[in-house]
């Protein structure tokens, strides 16, 4: 099997869960969050910041790099890792979600999907066999299932057809994977906010035995309470010996809450999103560094964190950069918006080691905000 999971410890205070995934690529610690690479690199990162900041696994995308370079150009450099010079783990995700996502003027059939490119406009064509395909040439250690990620709000009807129909594309998925041995497919439970719908495919997708499951459709417009009462349903329906994915997911509030209920893994855009407009993760909650009230702040962004930027560069001087657009500003602001979220992982790791995640997320929540009115 090219994905294991090791189950170290349970959080006696919440039941989070303490481990490691070990894959072809080395092994990395979970709950771990992995920062976003879409296009084969994480925006304005070398892989050597990434591996000195502690990242350990990213996510990549099969939809963008299907259609730009193409799979054929990096199976021919000798796959991904080789291609970009990460040589850490990668998982990339299907291309399910990305179509429903970014293009618009799609169709779905039994088949599969059909929409525009959304850059060319030309039309385009992806279904299960083709995103295994894809998957398999571009070899990241991790890949993801075909799958629908329905709106929010569904309704009941619409969503039951489409966890059926992601169930019998889950199937097609296992059917047409070329590189079980060294290549780890993931199967996505959907079914929206319906306990009887999540049951459903929990049901189907389990029962089709893949080396690891996520969670998809949250984090789609829903409440942060629907979020949470989903994920307290769904995870003691997944594999315990397992790692469990909860997709697009990261903000910190979430990160701590979803590792409560049992998450051992989560990517999200929002750190080097937010970082390219010059909005930070702070201890104590969000900076904005273009606001005027910096310009002669000598301080570090977060007082509390010993990043590369913050140990040597000031409030002031990241405003100036980020406002006059300059590359290296936003260099500085994405690494110390991913540190911040890998160390807060590193912070729940230890504090599940002993014992204490609740009083750690009730110490972190009151810092960041969070509990105030
Ligand atoms: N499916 C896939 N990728 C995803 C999602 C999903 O439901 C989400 C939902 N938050 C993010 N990325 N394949
Ligand atoms: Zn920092």
């Amino acid at each position: 099997m090219a994905i294991t999971y090791e189950l170290i410890k349970t959080c006696k205070q919440t039941g989070a869960r303490l481990g490691k995934v070990h894959t072809p690529h080395g092994s990395f610690e979970t709950p771990m969050f992995m920062p976003v690479g879409t296009l084969a690199t994480v925006k304005t990162m070398s892989p050597e910041e990434l591996e000195r900041m502690g990242a350990q696994i990213i996510l990549s995308n099969t939809y963008h790099l299907w259609l730009r370079p193409g799979e054929d150009i990096i199976e021919e450099a000798g796959g991904l890792h080789k291609f970009m010079n990460w040589n850490g783990s990668i998982l990339t995700d299907s291309g399910g979600f990305q179509v429903f996502s970014l293009s618009d003027l799609r169709k779905i059939e039994e088949e599969g999907v059909h929409f525009r490119n959304h850059i060319s406009g030309e039309k385009l064509f992806l279904s299960p066999e083709k995103a295994m395909h894809i998957q398999n040439a571009l070899g990241p250690d991790i890949m993801m299932a075909f799958d629908e990620c329905p709106p929010y709000p569904a309704e009941h009807k619409y969503m039951k057809d489409s966890v059926e129909r992601t169930s019998r594309w889950a199937e097609r998925c296992l059917e047409a994977h070329k590189r079980p041995h060294d290549q780890g497919l993931f199967g996505i439970i959907q079914g929206g906010e319906y306990e009887d719908l999540r049951r459903q495919s929990a049901r189907d997708l389990t029962s089709m035995d893949f080396p690891g499951y996520a969670i998809g459709g949250l984090s789609v417009g829903e409440p942060k309470d629907v979020m949470n009462r989903v994920l307290e349903f769904t995870t003691p329906l997944m594999p315990d010996q397992k790692p469990r994915y909860l997709m697009g997911v990261g903000s910190p509030d979430s990160l701590i809450d979803g590792s409560i209920r049992g998450i051992d893994m989560f990517d999200c855009v929002l750190p080097t999103r937010i970082a390219r407009n010059g909005t930070l993760m702070t201890s104590e909650g969000r900076l904005v560094v273009r606001n005027a009230k910096f310009a002669r702040d000598f301080r570090p962004i977060d007082e509390n964190c010993d990043c590369h930027t913050c140990r040597n560069y000031s409030r002031a001087y990241i405003r100036h950069l980020v406002k006059a657009n300059e590359t290296f500003g936003f260099r500085l602001t994405t690494y110390h918006n991913l540190y911040f979220l890998l160390n807060l992982m590193r912070q729940v790791r230890e504090a599940i080691r002993e014992d204490r995640l609740g009083d750690f997320r009730e110490e972190f929540f009151e810092m960041y905000g969070f509990n105030k009115p």
